[in-house]
């Protein structure tokens, strides 16, 4: 049997031969993380069996839309069951607080698609291939011919949609795109309701923060490198979140000469969050390596515990050294 079918037959053991199931979302939950986790709560429930899905951050308002989003708790809130399956999670530290329930568990599996993976838990059905892991959870549902509604097409839509920037980002497979031409034929999805709820709802104060922090967008090596940064006092000013500070790095990246896009954001403890992109050119997973960071050839990130004008100059000296290197590989 093919690896893939063989890893979805384990899981899918593991999901009969169990009672109880806590599922695990990733710290910052995104729309993958929590719509894969909802949809495979669904499947479970519809088993019969007893499950929570556990979040170590709150559900971002922007996601409390998503068919069955109020039962996902906090750690605290939390009781664990004896068996655990991670839902998009690349590695045990993106479980946050929550790694508690992970350790502590009778049996445990992953259901993920990044490729650092390193196949922590005891079963694990990993898809590097799979433009979101709710691609890996809607393959489960066919292999146990399991039907899907409406309630868990609009989980794995939103899901597959957010991985993959609506459906334009480089990982939308042929795969992911059948799967939302299945939900839209079967009239599971409203494209354009979903649409507006995900990209089109913007609070106040994130369009606030968003335009203070772009106008005043530094470029670095002939313009190769934008950087834009952010203090604790100054999201105060504007009564910004974090989550309002989702997408900023991504405008910084669209600028039309930016090759690397930074973006630096000071947390509450007074260390910075740094993020970055690139696009054509310049590994960025490789520079968020050098500081203990993760991510991948496009996007990373990684925290570092300097001054900001340190954190600044050594960024500025590493994407040009980095993209210096990848233009020589060229
Ligand atoms: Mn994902």
């Amino acid at each position: 049997m093919a690896g893939k079918a063989a890893d979805l037959d384990s899981i899918i053991s593991f999901i009969k031969e169990g009672e109880r199931f806590t599922l695990l979302s990733h710290l910052s939950p995104d729309g993958d993380t929590l719509g894969s986790a909802l949809a495979l709560m669904h499947l479970l429930k519809r088993l019969g069996k007893t499950c929570e899905v556990i979040c170590p951050n709150p559900v971002p308002k922007i996601y409390a839309f998503l068919p069955g989003s109020e039962a996902v708790l906090l750690p605290e809130d939390a009781g664990g069951y004896d068996r655990v399956i991670s839902v998009d999670c690349a590695d045990t530290p993106r479980f946050g607080r929550a790694i508690r329930f992970f350790t502590g568990a009778q049996a445990t599996a992953a259901i993920d698609h990044h490729v650092t993976n390193p196949r922590f838990a005891g079963i694990n059905l990993v898809e590097p291939e799979a433009s979101a892991t709710a691609e890996v959870i809607f393959e489960l549902y066919n292999r146990m011919d399991m039907p899907i509604d409406s309630t868990v097409a609009v989980c794995l839509y939103t899901g597959i949609v957010t991985d993959t920037g609506n459906l334009s980002y480089s990982n939308t497979t042929p795969n992911a795109l059948r799967i939302i031409a299945d939900f839209v034929e079967q009239g599971l999805v409203d494209i354009s309701d979903l649409n507006r709820r995900i990209y089109r709802t913007v609070p106040y104060a994130k369009t606030r923060v968003q335009g203070f922090v772009t106008s005043r967008i530094r470029l670095e090596c002939g313009g190769a490198v934008g950087i834009g940064t952010l203090t604790q006092a100054q999201m105060h000013d504007f009564n910004a979140t974090n989550e309002d500070c989702e997408g900023i790095v991504d405008c910084v990246r669209d600028i039309d000469c930016v090759k690397i896009a930074v973006f630096i954001r000071e947390s509450a403890d007074g260390t910075y969050k740094v993020s970055l992109r690139s696009k054509f050119i310049g590994d960025v997973g490789r520079i968020a390596g050098l500081h203990g960071g993760g991510g991948h050839e496009r996007a990373a990130g990684y925290t570092a515990h300097e001054s900001l004008s340190t954190v600044v100059a050594d960024i500025i000296a590493q994407a040009a050294a980095e993209l210096e290197r990848a233009e020589a590989e060229q």
